[in-house]
């Protein structure tokens, strides 16, 4: 696949345009793309695992091995784990928030655009770490996705796995901390005129706590990941307890960081539902205030949870009620939301969109993860089902249903702004009714797995158990999600291949309510050719109801494109193989490369480029002339979405590509 797309960019001498125009590009719009494409790749590689685990599962009982070994079954899971909660998940956020954020506030760039491209580069430093294993073969950590100690240790670990695992998780962990701490600086300090904290839109208020949080969690498993490597490499002992360590101090720093994580990644999914309901339902969010109160409240509850984690590992009972009834009360602020969405929706004229399914599927789906996590939060319960497949099946319910449903419901929502047209519906109802049914599939089975005992990253078992026809259900399950993503990679080649048809000319394609849908679709480089005046919540809606002014234009100062991110996230790679290999002279090279392009960057002066007024109204008046022409040469009575392509339309098209490509090389 990769070695294609390379190909197909050396025939079309297109190396240049992407290293200039997208590559060092510090426009945040283009970096979430970027950040949704390698999101998208993580994505298909994650599943593949999945599959790859459940393949092993569904073989190995009684006297059949599967066809993994151990070993490499073990790696299997701990790079699942690793690839969806760093490389899937927080990509596709990062990619949101990148693109919408600025937008919602009214700004053209961020506080530091350097900052967040050296951001974004550090996260591709870690997917290239994580893929190492699976490109050139060799070794992952066989740990688990959170490399548990003294199992971490040199002496339960001897090989270079940990070490992948430490450097990847680092490099990627410190571009996501530079990040968080950009966006929060976006947040509070760029907000164009009039638009108060109070004012800000649901999804702005979500990223902001989910960005502080981040900036908060962060920064503790750096610090963890390096005394793991202080163990390994320079024969510490923070971690093992024979010596002086302490195991149980590895547990709870790496849960300090791990808990808050899931809700780094909630929060904006919560918040991009807030936005959907409202504006399918053709109505403000309701209770605004009590809504970001219960973000705030799940964001500062989730912070002191984290025991729940090892209520087994023998704190005394008065410390897991505590944990236990804390993480019980997360779903007070929870509740709130909740009612908001239903609020939100009653009495209004709700449409039923893709954006709007998804929201419907979180809707069920992360009910049963909240409410199993409920139970799981009672210590007692949780010694009966602690390291269970039901435990493994209630984590899944609560990522899929409200982070990757979320992430879908807003990648549908914004996708006109992404890209100048709208997502075929009837590709994307096939999707989302496969990812339903696969959901159902794969882990109903998984719950009752874990009832009647079966624990989680078992690569073999005993035949009279009888689990295995609950496996191999699950694995059909997981086939089904798998069919369901390949129905969105064809919804998004249908789309394009149906571009003109699709196509947003108004820029507001869902009559919304936010300022991201106040610019052209796909938005220009300036965001705002004329910076809007904000005086109410719904700023957009509110100039909607007033009639829209016409623009006065003024010059426009931009930053430039750099490319010192790459260069430093390649010597940060650099030094992490070196210290992976123990390679001296290379971890020389990426510190004294580091150092070097970090000072030169500096003292780089040169950082911003003009746009002149007039360049600014003639590249919105082009927009404006080329919209009509789009609208004036296409069918006007078949864009509604009743006429997209289906499934056979879209066979038949490639078939006919297929052979006029066969004939064409006779
Ligand atoms: C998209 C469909 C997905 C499928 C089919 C799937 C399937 C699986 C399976 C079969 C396991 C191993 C269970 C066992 O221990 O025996 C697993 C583990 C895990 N999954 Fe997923 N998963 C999916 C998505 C996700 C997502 C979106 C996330 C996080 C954002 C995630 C995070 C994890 C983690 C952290 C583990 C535990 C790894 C470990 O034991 O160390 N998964 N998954
Ligand atoms: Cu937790």
């Amino acid at each position: 696949m990769m070695l294609l797309i390379a190909g197909y960019l050396t025939y079309k001498k297109r190396w240049k345009w992407l290293w200039k125009e997208w590559l060092t590009s510090v426009d945040p719009k283009k970096i979430g793309i970027m950040y949704f494409i390698v999101g998208g790749f993580m994505l298909l590689r994650g599943i593949l695992d999945a599959l790859m685990i459940w393949l092993q599962q569904s073989l190995a009982a009684g006297a059949s091995h599967g066809y993994l070994s151990s070993e490499h079954f073990q790696e299997i899971f701990t790079a699942h784990g690793n690839i969806m909660v760093f490389f899937v998940a927080m990509a596709f956020i990062f990619g949101l928030i990148n693109y919408i954020v600025p937008l919602q506030i009214g700004a053209r760039d961020l506080a530091s655009p350097f900052m967040n491209t050296l951001g974004f580069w550090l996260f591709v430093g870690g997917v290239v770490m994580v893929n190492m294993f699976f490109l050139f073969g060799g070794q992952y950590a066989a740990t688990g996705w959170l490399a548990v100690a003294p199992l971490s240790g040199k002496e339960f670990s001897p090989g270079v796995g940990v070490d992948y695992w430490i450097w990847s998780l680092q490099i990627s962990g410190i571009g996501t901390t530079l990040g968080a701490i950009n966006f929060i600086m976006t947040i509070l300090k760029m907000r164009v005129k009039g638009m108060t904290l109070w004012k800000m839109p649901a999804f702005t208020w979500g990223s902001l706590c989910s960005m502080l949080m981040a900036a908060t969690i962060f920064p503790i498993l750096t610090m963890t990941l390096f005394l793991v490597f202080f163990d390994r490499y320079l024969g510490t002992h923070f971690f093992t307890t024979t010596a002086g360590g302490n195991a149980m101090l590895y547990s709870n720093l790496i849960w300090m960081w791990g808990h808050p994580e899931v809700y780094v990644l909630i929060l904006p999914a919560y918040a991009i539902f807030s936005e959907i309901v409202a504006v399918f339902s053709r109505k403000p969010v309701a209770n605004y205030k009590s809504n970001v109160f219960g973000l705030i409240g799940v964001a500062s509850l989730s912070l002191v949870v984290w025991l729940h984690h090892f209520f087994t590992m023998g704190s005394s009972a008065d410390v897991n009620a505590f944990f236990g009834i804390m993480t019980v009360f997360v779903a007070i602020p929870t509740t709130v939301l909740v009612f908001n969405w239903i609020a939100t929706m009653y009495k209004g004229r709700i449409r039923l969109d893709t954006p709007m399914l998804w929201f419907l599927g979180f809707a069920g789906v992360f009910a049963i993860g909240g409410i199993t996590g409920v139970l799981l939060a009672v210590p007692s319960i949780d010694f009966q089902l602690h390291n269970s497949l039901f435990l493994v099946a209630h984590f899944h319910s609560t990522v899929i249903g409200g982070v990757v449903f979320g992430v879908f419901a807003g990648i549908s929502y914004w996708f006109p702004k992404f890209t100048g047209f709208r997502l075929n519906e009837r590709l994307g109802r096939y999707a989302f009714w496969l990812w339903i049914v696969g959901y159902f599939m794969s882990f109903v089975p998984m719950f009752i797995l874990g009832l009647m005992g079966a624990s989680r990253r078992l690569d073999h078992y005993d035949a009279s158990t009888g689990w295995q026809p609950f496996f191999i259900v699950s694995l059909i399950g997981g086939i089904v999600i798998t069919a369901g993503v390949t129905m969105q990679v064809v919804q998004i080649i249908a789309s394009f291949i149906e571009k003109k048809r699709l196509m947003d000319t108004t820029g507001d394609p869902w009559d919304a309510r936010t300022l991201e849908w106040s610019v052209a679709s796909p938005a220009p480089a300036y965001n705002f050719a004329a910076l809007p005046d904000v005086s109410e919540r719904d700023g957009f809606w509110a100039m909607k109801q007033t009639g829209l002014q016409k623009p006065t234009y003024e010059d426009i100062h931009m930053p430039k494109n750099t490319a010192s991110g790459i260069y430093l996230s390649i010597y940060a790679f650099l030094t992490g193989f070196g210290f992976v290999w123990d390679i001296k002279w290379l971890i020389i090279v990426g510190i004294v490369g580091m150092i070097y392009t970090f000072i030169t960057r500096t003292f780089d002066e040169d950082s911003e480029y003009k746009i002149a007024a007039s360049d600014v109204e003639k590249s919105e008046q082009e927009h404006f002339v080329k919209m009509q022409e789009v609208e004036k040469s296409r069918d006007q009575s078949k864009i509604g979405p009743e006429y997209d392509m289906g499934l056979s339309d879209f066979i038949k098209i490639v078939w006919k590509w297929l052979l006029g490509l066969a004939r064409h090389k006779k």
